[in-house]
């Protein structure tokens, strides 16, 4: 099986720095070569890390409220036509950050080459402490990092000629049927909102308390529907800071990292996924944290890529 693996190691979607260096924490620490020697893979990686802050744009002042929209928008864009042209070749893409700003960039590429090859709408499940669909006029911190479904599903869209609005074409776009949240437990007021007018799926810690992490697995894909394209974007600030403790927002009462690994075993066991992305690592933070929060990123990959326990 191909596999293209992408380090974006962009960190203009939030404020702290550190998580332009998550890809080569992730690397050094041998994903690539268990990829490859241990799951089988045919990995096509570039030995680059992409998409950092040399792209930056001379001026870049606030719009709407957003923080770097200007350097957001171009790296997301790029970022878009990179995974499109893995994609479309019939390559599982994984993606490497970076903050999750990337996922702009990383679910448009996908949702444009599963229309292309396979003329079908893709779904996203989107495991995260947070839910990530301000628009810019909720968004309290301005931080596109907290901004990428408003984006990806037109809730905030912006006229062309706009740092994003080459996001306007429907191709690049997902719908607010096909999300499905996972391990939510900060969500902003207006992103609440956002949820509830617009139906959107979500399975919060509540849920998995009440429920078990079994069954929420089992409405989350029932939710989906057999046969859909996904695209797993995976915030690692979903885990409990006690297994993730170097991340830019991290939050108590999270997933433990047995829980997370089942989301992403039940996902590769679905036969679907087509690509994940893998964010918010910041070895730079909690110095004693970043080898077990490298190690718990790792580990939910190779599950969502096929280990197995037996
Ligand atoms: C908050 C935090 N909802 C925001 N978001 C984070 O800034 O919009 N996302 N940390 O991962
Ligand atoms: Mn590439
Ligand atoms: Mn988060
Ligand atoms: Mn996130």
């Amino acid at each position: 099986k191909d596999l293209a693996l992408v380090a974006a190691g962009f960190s203009g979607g939030q404020g702290k720095s550190g998580v332009d260096a998550g890809p080569t924490a992730l690397i050094e620490a041998g994903l690539a070569i268990q990829l490859r020697d241990h799951l089988r893979y045919n990995v096509h990686y570039d030995d680059k890390i992409h998409y950092c802050n040399d792209i930056v744009p001379d001026s870049d002042p606030d719009h709407r409220g957003m923080k770097n929209p200007q350097a957001t928008s171009v790296v997301t864009q790029k970022l878009s036509s990179h995974i499109f042209s893995h994609a479309k070749e019939g390559r599982f893409v994984v993606t490497l950050g970076g903050d999750h700003s990337i996922a702009i960039g990383t679910i448009s590429g996908t949702a444009k080459a599963t229309r292309e090859r396979l003329n079908r709408d893709m779904a996203v499940i989107w495991v995260d402490a947070h839910a990530d669909i301000n628009t810019p006029e909720t968004s309290d911190s301005g931080n596109i990092h907290g901004m990428p479904l408003a984006f990806l599903t037109g809730l905030a869209s912006e006229k062309g000629g706009k740092p994003f609005g080459w996001l306007n074409s429907e191709e690049l776009r997902i719908s607010t049927t096909k999300l499905v949240y996972i391990g939510l437990r900060d969500v902003d007021h207006g992103e609440k909102r956002l949820l509830r007018e617009n139906g959107i799926a979500a399975f919060s810690m509540h849920d998995v308390d009440q429920y078990g992490i079994g069954k929420v697995m089992d409405m989350a894909l029932a939710w989906i529907g057999n046969d859909t394209p996904i695209h797993l974007s995976f915030d690692i600030d979903a885990l409990d800071p006690m297994w993730a403790p170097s991340t830019g927002t991290a939050v108590r009462r999270g997933l433990t990292l047995r829980e997370g690994s089942f989301i992403a075993e039940c996902v590769h066991d679905t036969g679907s996924l087509i690509a994940m992305d893998l964010v918010e690592v910041n070895p730079s933070l909690e110095q004693e944290g970043a080898e077990k929060t490298v190690e718990a990123a790792i580990s939910i990959v190779r599950c969502a890529l096929g280990e197995t326990l037996l």
